[in-house]
């Protein structure tokens, strides 16, 4: 009984850290520009991503930016949704050289806006699937 118990806790030992490690740890990071010129742009615009992947949107320029996946922040309601019961979330404003990661968890179809350049179709797409 103690040999069995004692085999099940070197098992555990050595396999443990594997099994416990949740997948979305294991994700990859996918890159978004925020670009200001020859328009305000989110590049990609739409970045399609596996649950447990993150999405890095980094500001290279002069003017700031915001990543808001808040519908009641965007100035039409629709050009920020989220999966249902995913709750909003999102960045402040993002200065020069500037970054903003998030890890997306659930899946489906994810828009997001800078609330600063919306009107002037800065809005982008996150597909999780
Ligand atoms: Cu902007």
């Amino acid at each position: 009984m103690s040999l069995h118990r004692r085999t099940f806790a070197q098992l555990l030992a050595a396999f443990g850290a594997s099994v416990a490690m949740p997948a979305w740890a294991q994700g990859k990071t996918v890159d978004v520009s925020m670009k200001q010129s020859p328009k305000m742009r989110f590049l990609p615009e739409t970045v399609t991503i596996k649950t447990g992947d993150t999405v890095k949107w980094t500001n290279p320029y002069n003017i700031s930016h915001t990543v808001t996946f808040d519908p009641s922040k965007a100035a039409v309601k629709e050009n920020a949704a989220l999966p249902a019961g995913v709750e909003p979330f999102g960045s402040e404003g993002i200065e020069e050289e500037g970054t903003y990661s998030h890890t997306f968890t659930v899946k489906g179809t994810y828009k997001y806006v800078c609330v600063y350049h919306e009107n002037m179709g800065m809005i982008g797409t996150v597909i999780v699937s």
